[in-house]
């Protein structure tokens, strides 16, 4: 298989970030979460529409992808920063970049458990049981062109519907993510059903996420294939264990998907985002673009990272905390412009440190958005 070819990305400041060497001008911004949750527009499709229903229908699906896009394209001023006289928007386009509108669940169904979103719960998985299917190496593209056949469709119709206007970015759960929402059947406050699995099963196999990491690699090439530029790994639950574990246990396999997907499409860009892990300096040599959370401070983790002499920094990505958009205007411009001095002249993608929520509304999206365009 190779790449379907495209009309270049007409907006590409995200990929030139990542692509070039030296410094570049403007800062790229886009939100976690930013389909979906907070939109009314997303709100009223899912009124009429199931969760699942919304993933596999191609047209639905690239059409909640695209809802943000429509909404914050045009670089339009929003109240506070004209009224300040130290904001001047300088970009037109505000977000620069859509992500497809799935979900990291979407492996664990094409395993074999079937998923469900419970209104005020979350989504929910059947057992996995012994229903769990095993893929064998040489039956991996087939599985996933197969089962998962429907999220390439729906990257490659949020890139046509959008005119390849700014880069669509593709994902998938790292492996212990999705580990640990097959164990425990869905989200968890403590993941301690997770975490006794998983030692248990280490003891037998240290290998044994293997078969997920090879689903999840072609995954991302599929997505790229499918005109995804980007492709983020979600690895939400790194915090979950104790460092040492994550580091012997976890961290090596994220090196082989990347090198991986690196490896058979070279131009695609691989962000990781190890949510709150301590070491992140430690993974600073294998991605394109590492994603920082809200708890740290970005600085610190550009400084450790520089400490490690490489020859390559990555892009680092984030980190203001969702909660600020909760907060009023002043504070997320305040904010954002601590967040810019501290990134000033270094390479980065600004967003939030984990995903928007559904208490929030677009105006703070938007506050956010032009926050960063603005010369504050
Ligand atoms: O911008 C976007 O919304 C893009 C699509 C997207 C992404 C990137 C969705 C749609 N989900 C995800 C990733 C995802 N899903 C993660 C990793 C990133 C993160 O931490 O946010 C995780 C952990 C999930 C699992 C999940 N799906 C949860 C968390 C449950 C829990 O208790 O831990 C929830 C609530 C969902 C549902 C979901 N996924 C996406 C949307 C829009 C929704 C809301 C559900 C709805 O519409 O009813």
């Amino acid at each position: 298989m190779s790449r379907k070819s495209f009309p270049a990305v007409k907006n590409d400041l995200l990929l030139r970030v990542c692509r070039e060497e030296g410094p570049v001008a403007e800062t790229p911004v886009w939100m976690m979460r930013q389909a979906g949750r907070y939109l009314p527009e997303f709100k009223a499709l899912r009124a009429e529409n199931e969760f699942v229903k919304v993933c596999k229908d191609a047209h639905l699906a690239s059409e909640v992808t695209v809802q943000p896009w429509r909404r914050f394209a045009s670089g339009e001023l929003c109240e506070v920063a004209r009224s300040l006289p130290w904001a001047e928007v300088t970009a037109e386009n505000a977000l620069d970049a859509v992500i497809v509108f799935s979900d990291i669940l979407t492996i664990p169904a094409a395993l074999g458990q079937t998923l469900t979103m419970v209104p005020g719960k979350g989504p929910v998985l059947t057992p996995a049981g012994d229903a769990f299917r095993q893929v064998s190496p040489e039956d991996v593209s087939r599985f996933v062109e197969d089962e998962l056949g429907y999220v390439f469709d729906a990257v490659f119709a949020s890139r046509m519907k959008i005119h390849s206007a700014v880069p669509v970015i593709g994902f998938s759960g790292a492996p212990f993510t999705l580990f640990s929402y097959m164990v425990e059947g869905g989200g968890s406050k403590t993941w301690a059903a997770a975490r006794a699995a998983f030692y248990r099963r280490i003891r037998e196999d240290p290998h044994f996420l293997k078969p997920i990491e090879s689903v999840v690699a072609q995954y991302l090439i599929g997505q790229y294939d499918a005109g995804a530029d980007m492709l983020q790994l979600f690895e939400t639950n790194a915090d979950e264990l104790p460092a040492e574990v994550y580091s012997e246990f976890v961290v090596p396999g994220l090196r082989r998907i990347v090198a991986q997907v690196k490896q058979s499409r070279p131009e695609a860009i691989v962000a990781l985002f190890a949510k709150d892990y301590r070491r992140l300096e430690d993974l600073a040599d294998f991605p394109d673009v590492l994603g920082v959370g809200w708890k740290d401070d970005i600085a610190t983790v550009l400084a450790k990272i520089k400490a490690r002499g490489l020859s390559k920094v990555p892009v680092l990505q984030g980190n203001l905390d969702p909660a600020v958009l909760l907060s009023g205007d002043l504070e997320i411009l305040h904010k954002v412009k601590e967040l810019k001095i501290k990134m000033k002249n270094e390479k980065w993608i600004a967003n939030l440190g984990h995903g928007m929520m559904p208490e929030m509304n677009p105006s703070m999206a938007k506050t956010f958005l032009q926050a960063v365009k603005s010369s504050l």
